[in-house]
């Protein structure tokens, strides 16, 4: 390891950096005005996009969190109830936008691992009835972040979304991350996308991309959601430089994937060893939550001292841990990263 493989940046996959690759498909992106639906590289992007995820149509969006939020302001009026699981993204890292700009409330259901129950689903939905708002929408998240990455196997995803059709619910997937669960499982993009009537997909975690999304639907969804994109101020003009950073990783980031699933693993092993930690989770892809718990020691006490050892990482929670592999760290600084953690924790746990 060189001293400038430290730190390793575990906060994210959001940290990555175009790779010069990427950079010369965008500064050579042949480009237009997107707004007049002239821009190629998006055009081909979303088509591709649409295609993939067996959609009739999609749309670039500056990022997964308008992705969801236009999703979720398309398929629902102003006092709808959307279901979605307690740690699900649009209703925990979304600074409340669902609410400020849909209008809609959002109701959290338990469920171990990010899989929501279907009898939860039944119970939670109101009969059409004076009293009771509407619910409208239920939310997906595959991988699910909060969850550790873990993947929704597919007759989970189909229960729960027979208990929401069956009372005429709309279902939306944040497929953030759905690039990883296709790569952990084999499982096609389109039979996770099939399962859904609106899906969002990003190109800025671990594909790689520094800025894109995609959102995936039908037709008249699409072009619903393209209305409200340009109400919430997210219609770019020659915004084929960025589509085509998105195009690269399609082409070159997809089934690399595997490495930081691969990495993540590795990490898990190593932070197994150290007393009284627990990883709550399965890892499935690439994120790693740790409970500090059983060793009486919260996110915040922890932290800032594995940063001065030269590992960076999130807090989850007050006494859960985040680190995500990605492309910018290779197995040999994950395993750097791995080894001063152990030591970290040990030593703070006095163990
Ligand atoms: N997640 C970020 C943070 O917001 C927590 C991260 O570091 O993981 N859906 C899922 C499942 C996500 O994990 C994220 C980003 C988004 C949507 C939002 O994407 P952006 O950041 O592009 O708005």
């Amino acid at each position: 390891m060189s001293p400038n493989d430290v730190p390793v940046d575990l906060r994210s996959d959001t940290v990555t950096r175009p790779t010069p690759g990427m950079r010369r498909a965008m500064a050579e992106a042949e480009v237009g005005d997107d707004v007049f639906g002239e821009d190629p590289t998006i055009n081909r992007l979303q088509d591709r996009v649409a295609e993939l995820l067996g959609k009739e149509a999609a749309l670039f969006v500056a990022s997964g969190t308008m992705g969801n939020q236009l999703c979720v302001r398309t398929q629902t009026q102003p006092g709808d109830e959307v279901l979605i699981h307690e740690g699900g993204h649009v209703l925990n890292y979304e600074g409340g936008s669902a609410a400020a700009l849909s209008g809609v409330q959002l109701r959290a259901l338990p469920g171990a691992h990010g899989i929501l129950d279907p009898a939860d689903i039944r119970r939670a939905i109101w009969p059409r009835q004076e009293h009771f708002h509407r619910t409208r929408l239920l939310c997906l998240e595959n991988t699910h972040n909060r969850a550790g990455g873990t993947i929704w196997p597919l007759p989970a995803m189909d229960a729960a979304v027979a208990a929401a059709r069956e009372a005429g619910l709309d279902v939306h997937l944040d497929g953030a991350r759905l690039w990883n669960a296709h790569v952990a499982t084999g499982v096609p993009l389109s039979d996770y996308a099939a399962r859904a009537d609106s899906v969002s997909v990003c190109f800025s975690k671990g594909l790689g991309a520094p800025v894109g999304s995609v959102i995936a639907g039908p037709r008249q969804f699409i072009e619903q959601a393209r209305f409200h994109r340009k109400k919430y101020g997210g219609a770019m003009r020659q915004v084929g430089i960025l589509g085509a950073a998105c195009l690269y990783a399609l082409d070159y980031h997809i089934e690399r994937l595997a490495d930081d699933h691969a990495n993540a693993a590795l990490l898990a092993e190593r932070l197994r060893e150290v007393p009284g930690l627990e990883i709550p989770h399965p890892v499935d892809s690439n994120i790693v939550i740790v409970e500090l718990a059983g060793m009486a020691l919260t996110a915040a006490g922890v932290v800032p001292p594995l940063a001065q050892a030269g590992v960076l990482a999130i807090a989850a929670d007050h006494t859960r841990v985040r680190f995500v592999t990605h492309m910018d760290v290779s197995a040999e600084q994950v395993a750097w990263a791995a080894g001063t953690a152990v030591r970290v924790l040990a030593g703070l746990s006095g163990a």
